[in-house]
């Protein structure tokens, strides 16, 4: 469905400080209270939707943060749909045209004013995004942890929860007997990958060839955040495939993972190519090619969460994502219902919900709210 333009009154950028239930690390870096920037717009008949920016507070997984973000989304790109008639489906090539870069600050508006076109039209987000699925399947990833031990620890539980599939965080000295823990506790047959977030080189291949004796499903993006040509070197060095996260940007991105050989599956967050059109795009590109893809999170609250579950939903997401319930994040989510996952390790697709599916708790919201700005 490609949602009908609308007249854009008013964008609120707002920031709120969430703590996390768990300090989350990765090879380059930890979060313990999660620096969220929200989106309010409003249109020119009261209709109102929230969304959510998913840059981090310091630029240690892509080159943004909260700070470029807001900056971007407040001076260069605000000013480009406010007070105008927008079409959803064409601020990507708006955007991409107008400014170079600055993935997360576009896709945070883009994605708000799909979840507002979704409220105008009295359907749920993911039926306007062309989703299938009434569940999506769900997987946990799991922060670097002190010991191979507290990581078994730590699976035993989430296994226990129904997750359907078990991300590892890895980097140089917490990686082999991390894994073979994991493997010696639990069996080969648990779905299990690993996630590097860029902390090797080609100088690793000798570790990560290692790797393939665990029958893992993947291997996340283990080398430059920004790199293609030496995933290519790479994957045919391995049995294991290669996914690209942070590496992937755009359709194009995708199209040269492939002609390189540099990948054989991707991990699509929306807010890090820069909203849903681009997503589309890349999902229908790789569904062409047989290339699954699943949803990747940047611990979103319950109003990002809920865009990706909504693009999780369309039907070559084949692999379980990283879209946990919120008690896996917070003690206290800003949405009601929060959302919530079955024994079975799925999370329900509010198909018949119009917007996107949950009520957003604004009171709370200006409790927590330590900055904003309206355009
Ligand atoms: O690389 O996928 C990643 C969180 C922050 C930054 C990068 C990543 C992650 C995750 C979290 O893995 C996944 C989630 O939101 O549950
Ligand atoms: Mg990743």
């Amino acid at each position: 469905m490609t949602p009908a333009p609308f007249h854009l009154k008013r964008i609120t950028l707002r920031e709120i400080h969430l703590p996390l239930v768990e300090p989350f690390a990765i090879s380059s870096g930890t979060e313990t209270v999660r620096r969220i920037t929200l989106v309010e717009m409003e249109d020119s008949d009261g209709i109102t939707a929230w969304g959510e920016g998913v840059a981090a507070a310091l630029p240690n997984y892509n080159s943004e943060s909260v700070d470029t973000a807001w900056m971007a989304m407040s001076q260069w790109l605000a000013p480009l749909i406010v007070g105008k008639t927008v079409a959803p489906a064409e601020v990507y090539d708006l955007f991409h045209k107008a400014m170079r870069g600055h993935e997360m600050a576009k896709g945070g508006l883009e994605m708000t004013l799909w979840g507002l076109a979704a409220m105008r039209q009295g359907v749920s987000l993911a039926k306007l995004l062309g989703g299938t699925r009434e569940e999506v399947g769900t997987g946990i990833s799991i922060g670097i942890q002190p010991s191979p031990d507290k990581l078994v620890e730590k699976v035993e539980s989430y296994l226990a929860q129904g997750y359907r599939k078990i991300k590892v965080k890895i980097k140089p000295g917490f990686d082999i007997p991390y894994v073979r823990a994991v493997r010696e506790a639990f069996g080969d047959r648990v779905p299990m990958m690993v996630d590097a977030n860029n902390a090797y080189t080609l100088d690793d291949v000798a570790v990560l060839k290692q790797l393939d004796a665990f029958g893992l499903i993947m291997i996340e993006q283990p080398l430059e955040w920004d790199d293609l040509v030496r995933h290519a070197a790479l994957q045919p060095q391995l049995q294991t495939p290669i996914c690209l996260d942070e590496s992937i940007t755009k359709l194009e991105r995708a199209q040269d993972m492939v002609t390189l050989g540099a990948g054989r599956i991707i991990n699509i967050k929306p807010g890090r190519v820069a909203g849903f059109t681009s997503s589309l795009r890349i999902h229908d590109y790789t569904q062409a090619l047989g290339i699954p893809v699943w949803c990747g999170g940047m611990l979103e609250s319950g109003i990002g969460r809920a865009y990706n579950v909504a693009l999780a939903s369309l039907p070559n997401f084949t692999l379980p994502g990283d879209i946990s319930p919120s008690r896996r994040y917070w003690a206290q989510d800003i949405v009601s219902p929060v959302w919530e996952m079955n024994d079975d390790g799925m999370i329900a697709v509010p198909l018949r919900t119009q917007g996107i599916g949950v009520t957003v708790d604004t009171a709370r919201i200006d409790n927590l709210t330590v900055r904003s700005v309206t355009i």
